[in-house]
């Protein structure tokens, strides 16, 4: 990886790249460094995912965000389950700009 140049990075990768540092920002407040507490999966899913989690300063919310994402019941989110969480958002919103673009292609034109 040429992470050290981040001028040279595609998009992607620099994507890839903050959500690795976006985590790490994050799990390392208390606790195990490399994992999510409740905690500080709620810290951020607010300062990170606000806009699309609106409502994740609600308790009930940042628990169930982690009774979904905690796939070995440890308590904590590891950045594998972290990942997944993103993905699932990534498609959410990917089906959301479908859906917004939909009336883009005239009717008829199917790819
Ligand atoms: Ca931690
Ligand atoms: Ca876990």
């Amino acid at each position: 990886m040429t992470s050290q140049n981040p001028e040279n990075s595609s998009n992607l990768e620099n994507a890839m790249q903050l959500m690795i540092q976006t985590f790490h920002k994050y799990s390392g407040n208390e606790g195990d460094k490399y994992t999510l507490s409740r905690a500080e999966l709620k810290e951020m899913l607010t300062q990170e995912l606000g806009n699309y989690l609106g409502n994740a300063q609600d308790k009930d919310a940042v628990e169930k965000v982690m009774n979904d994402l905690d796939a070995n019941n440890d308590g904590e989110v590891d950045f594998t389950e972290f990942v997944i969480l993103v993905g699932a958002l990534t498609v959410a919103c990917n089906d959301f700009f479908l859906e917004y673009h939909k009336d883009d292609n005239k009717p008829g034109e199917k790819n």
